[in-house]
């Protein structure tokens, strides 16, 4: 097959819409403005790079020193030249200023009809707050209706990152930082942290779940009232794995961040300050409420609270769970 050459060059120069080729799918229309700018940019570097670089050659080679030729007295000012150097960018930087600028100005104003989700950010995992009251591991939102994430950290910066939509927003420890987007199409979207905060760092991703018409609210409720539906033990593994202990606790008494859940009722531990106790009731609920009040001997007090973020329900059927995994 023949290409014109037009069309070989547009595929060089990718001044195009679409990206498949070096960026990841554009998830929504403010991808699409993001990408045609960084396009936009990159042409406009390309271009000038390729120019001087040639003229610089073209020089070197046109006004080398040769035996018998004296080098003239260069001109000292050239007035439409510099004009010319001088007006040209101008124009080019206020160009990309005005999408640049118009377009961040879209991205961070969210349309006051917004979806609110809360979005919480902690070692190592993020945690999604419904209206309902449901928290999850993932992000799930309706087609075709502006969400706004209102996020915030409960120990480090973490650093939001959802790539097709080129949303990126440092999450930081007592403030509030948000995004807002609109997704046109049914589909999953991946999630990272790009704040290096420790050791499960590279594990701290989530999917975006984008539902059909009709689909979120059908998911939400049923989610809802899932904890009181499903047996004590059950309902306390499903939080163990969504809720972030999982990050840092195993269940096959392997060695992580905290101890391992497996035989940990009844045992007897052993705290920094050398007082042994006995884990029972009492002593876990402390230890998720107000985890920094007794630490055990030979760990770091890195566990974050769940204090006002596991309801007193949701504490209970965790223990029911921790009972189970005996030795
Ligand atoms: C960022 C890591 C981290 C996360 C997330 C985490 N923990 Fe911990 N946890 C620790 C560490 C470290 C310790 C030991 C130090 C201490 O006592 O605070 C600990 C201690 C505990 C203890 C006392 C253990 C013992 O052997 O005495 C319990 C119970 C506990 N965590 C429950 C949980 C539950 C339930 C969750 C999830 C809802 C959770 N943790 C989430 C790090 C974490
Ligand atoms: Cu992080």
């Amino acid at each position: 097959m023949i290409h014109s050459i037009p069309a070989v060059l547009a595929s060089l120069v990718p001044l195009r819409a679409s990206n498949a080729f070096w960026l990841p799918e554009e998830g929504t229309a403010a991808a699409g403005q993001v990408d045609w700018l960084f396009n936009l940019i990159l042409g406009i570097s390309v271009f000038f790079f390729a120019l001087i670089a040639v003229l610089t050659i073209y020089f070197l080679l046109r006004y080398r020193r040769r035996q018998g030729i004296e080098a003239g007295q260069p001109p000292t000012h050239h007035t439409w030249l510099e004009i010319t150097w001088t007006v040209i960018p101008t124009i080019i930087v206020i160009v990309i200023f005005y999408f640049g600028f118009t377009g961040y100005m879209d991205m961070k104003i969210a349309p006051e009809n917004a979806l609110e989700i809360q979005v919480t950010g902690q070692k190592w995992q993020w945690l999604f707050s419904y209206p309902n009251g449901h928290v999850d591991p993932d992000l799930h939102v309706p087609v075709d209706q502006p969400v706004k994430l209102i996020m915030t950290s409960e120990d480090v910066i973490h650093g939001f990152f959802i790539p097709d939509f080129r949303q990126k927003m440092d999450v930081v420890p007592g403030r509030y930082s948000t995004v807002w987007f609109n997704v046109s199409r049914p589909g999953k979207h991946i999630i990272f942290c790009t704040q290096y905060c420790g050791r499960g760092h590279s594990d701290m991703s989530a999917w975006v779940v984008v539902h059909p018409p009709g689909e979120y609210e059908k998911w939400l409720t049923e989610v809802g009232d899932e904890i009181s539906k499903l047996p004590p033990a059950e309902a306390g593994e499903k939080l163990y794995l969504t809720r972030g202990c999982k990050q840092c606790h195993t269940i096959d008494g392997g060695a992580s961040t905290g101890p391992s859940f497996l035989g940990m009722f009844g045992r007897s531990e052993t705290m920094k300050d050398g007082a042994k106790l006995t884990v029972d009731e009492n002593y876990i609920r402390e230890a998720i409420i107000d985890p920094q009040a007794k630490i055990v001997a030979g760990y770091q007090p890195v566990m974050p609270t769940y204090k006002g973020k596991l309801k007193d329900n949701e504490i209970t059927v965790i223990i029911e769970y921790l009972k189970t995994l005996k030795r």
